[in-house]
Formats: C-alpha cells, structure tokens, sequence
C-alpha cells in the first residue's frame, strides 16, 4: 500500500460487496428443506452453547459479541467476515469429488459481465497501471485431455495498491476485469499485472476482531478466476505467487501448493504458464 493512497472505508466496500451479493446470489438460493434447517441450525446453535461451558464465558463477552455483531451489519462486512472465515470449508466440501484442477474460495469481489477480450489480449488497465507487467498463458482441457474450445476465463484482481475496481473509489469501472475466450486449441494469453497482496479493512467490524484477537489482516497477492465451458463444472480460483510472506498465513485459509504460479522474467515484465483442467458436469 503506497502512502498516497488511503485505503477504502471498511463500510464503503462493506456496502458494494453486501449489494453485488443480494443482485447476484441472494434471489438464487433454492429453498432449504425444513429439517435440513433444523440440523443444521441446532448443530451450529449447539456448538455455540459448547464454547461458552467450556470457557466460561462472560455477560461482558456475551455484550461485546452482541455489539460486534451487529457492527458486522451496519458495516456491511456479513460478505468479507463469511469468505474469510467460513467459505474455504464451503468450498473444500463442494469440490472433494473433482478429479481436474483445484480450486479455492471467490471472496467478496467478482462482478459478472466483465468486457470480453477475445483469446489474446489484456485486461482493462489505466493508462499509467502500475505493477509488474504480467504476461500468462495456458490451455483449458478436459479431464482426458481434450482441448475446451469454447471455455471462457473471467479474471479479476486487485490493482499495485491492493485495490479492487467497484468496491474502491477513483478506479474506472471494469480496471482489471476481463473475460476472455479461449482458442481452437485450447490456449489464452492474458496480459495483466502483478497485484499487491490485500489487507482487510483495519476500520470495519472485521478489522475490530483482528485488532482484538492480535492476528493480522492480510490475503496473499492473487489473481481470482472463474473458468467455465459448456459441459463442465464451474472452476472458481486463485492463483498465488512464490515467495508471497503471506502465502503460510493468509487470512482467508485459501491457499494451496497446486494453486502457486511459478513467474520467469521476460518481456519487460514477467511471463507465466499456468492452464486448466475442468471436470465433466
Ligand atoms: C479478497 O480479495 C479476497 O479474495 C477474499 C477471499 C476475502 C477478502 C478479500
Ligand atoms: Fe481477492
């Protein structure tokens, strides 16, 4: 994070990322079966209860949860506190079963519909973006082997600063947001840079839990992908950069060895060769 660029208020990305949620999953979640609710609700409910005997928990830690709680709310941080802490174990249990490539979480911020690029070329970027320039190529198969020709990967991530475009002020719309297609065979060259890693906002709800527990607040550099074709199941991931002080510790627990780019100098920046293999749906 440079100096002369302040970091966004906790409640201003708190407010896109709680609205981007509600357009774009809310309306979408099917109805959950009555007694699926009850076990689930009792279990989590139990668990609760469990913590408090076990620590003795207090009137003055039930309030200050109570409080935090409903901070998380007005600061609309349920989206940031939820991919964080919980959506890495969502996500383990829903993929167990796949045989291509790994995945990890999506976190608060991907936006749909990012302008498409074609098979070859960049994402959209200032004028004066700054970050090492980055250049990735790499096929989309199938399990067998077969090239996807009609595979598309959506690409987004945080700018030098750390910053995502729509959840920061002052940056164009779609910077740093694209969606390409793939070639006959398979193949895509993105050209992009290098983010900054990311730190959770130190003045919102979840900031507070992170002072007060004295862990800190930061997620590895890494871009985010959905890669998709038709047949196959949705690949949603991050991929991470050797060397990154938080690769061991991210905040997030999203990390994971297959998912590490491994960057060569080249072409006044970097180059890197990273594909993808999708399971048949
Ligand atoms: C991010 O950029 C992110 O990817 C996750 C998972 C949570 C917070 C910010
Ligand atoms: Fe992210």
């Amino acid at each position: 994070m440079t100096a002369t660029h302040h970091a966004p208020a906790a409640a201003e990305s708190g407010a896109s990322a709680t609205q981007r949620f509600k357009t774009d999953k809310f309306a979408a979640v099917a109805g959950t079966p009555k007694e699926r609710v009850s076990t689930l609700a009792r279990e989590v409910l139990s668990a609760v209860h469990e913590t408090i005997r076990k620590h003795k928990v207090t009137y003055d830690e039930y309030n200050a949860l109570k409080a935090w709680l409903i901070q998380v709310g007005e600061d609309g941080e349920w989206p940031l506190f939820l991919d964080v802490w919980v959506e890495h174990v969502v996500e383990e249990v829903a993929t167990a079963h796949r045989k291509g490539n790994k995945g990890t979480i999506e976190g608060p911020y991907y936006v749909p519909g990012a302008p498409e690029q074609g098979s070859r070329g960049s994402v959209p970027m200032r004028a004066d973006e700054g970050g090492t320039p980055l250049v990735w190529t790499g096929t989309v198969t199938s399990v067998d082997g077969t090239p996807l020709k009609d595979a598309k990967v959506e690409l987004w991530h945080a700018d030098a600063d750390g910053l995502y475009s729509q959840f920061a002020p002052g940056i164009p719309e779609w910077n740093l947001r694209g969606t390409f297609s793939v070639a006959e065979d398979g193949s895509f060259e993105i050209h992009t840079v290098r983010p900054a890693p990311y730190q959770i906002p130190t003045d919102g709800a979840c900031g507070k839990l992170i002072a007060a527990a004295g862990w800190h607040a930061w997620r590895p550099a890494h871009l985010h992908v959905k890669v998709s074709a038709p047949g196959h199941e949705l690949l949603t991931a991050q991929l991470y950069f050797p060397g990154d002080e938080h690769n061991e510790d991210d905040i997030a627990s999203a990390v994971k060895p297959e998912l590490l780019l491994d960057p060569k100098p080249g072409d006044g920046g970097e180059t890197v060769s990273y594909g993808f293999v999708l399971d048949p749906a």
